[in-house]
């Protein structure tokens, strides 16, 4: 398996923890995305949407790191046998690239990666309160639960982990979300746990 990243995007770091869980091998191929490496043609023939993640398997590529987790996750514990727990697990993964993912990983991408900040002043005050609505989703479901299917850690976990955990490098509050927090800090207790800096 290869999987095409660049290192710090959460989108990445998602795919690289759950390989890290399944104990599973995987080569990495490093495309800068801040010098066009993803929009050149050679990449371009991967993944024609000129976007990482791509995981490589048996020459297939896929792209969309949570196909990838779904992927990977298919016939064991991170992801629910049971065809409402597999539902749940995809509403949790269309909710994080919908209402999550282009605010949270936008504005991150944009202070603390692209330092376009200020050129990016409206768009990231117009997205700020559409963050933290994704963040105020999160804490009241986690007033209830531990994880978000079934009580039980899985993709749905890891999908929304990985760009939340980093969400104060783009100026979001955590410390606003105790339950969150308390669910970050779980995550993190996990085997095989593996930090985005690795
Ligand atoms: N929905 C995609 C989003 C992929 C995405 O937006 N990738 C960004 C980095 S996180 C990228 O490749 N940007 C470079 C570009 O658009 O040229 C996924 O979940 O994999």
């Amino acid at each position: 398996m290869r999987l095409y990243q660049y290192h710090p995007s959460g989108n990445c770091y998602k795919i690289r923890l759950l390989l890290n869980q399944l104990g599973l091998a995987c080569e990495r191929v490093d495309v800068d995305i801040l010098k066009g490496e993803s929009r050149t043609p050679e990449f371009l023939a991967i993944n024609s949407n000129g976007r990482i993640p791509v995981l490589e398997v048996d020459g297939q590529y896929l792209p969309e790191s949570n196909a990838a987790l779904f992927y990977l996750a298919s016939g064991t514990p991170f992801l629910p046998a049971d065809r409402m727990g597999q539902a749940q697990v995809l509403r949790w993964m269309f909710f994080e690239q919908y209402s999550h993912e282009p605010f949270i990983a936008t504005i991150r991408f944009w202070v603390a990666f692209q330092r376009s900040a200020e050129k990016n002043a409206a768009e990231i005050q117009r997205r700020r309160p559409l963050g933290y609505a994704a963040l105020a989703v999160m804490e009241d479901h986690l007033r209830h639960c531990d994880y978000f299917v079934n009580n039980t850690y899985s993709i749905a976990d890891i999908a929304l982990y990985a760009y939340t955990h980093v969400a104060d490098e783009g100026g979001f509050e955590l410390e606003r979300f105790p339950h969150l927090q308390a669910w970050l800090a779980r995550v993190q207790q996990q085997p095989g746990y593996l930090s985005i800096t690795d």
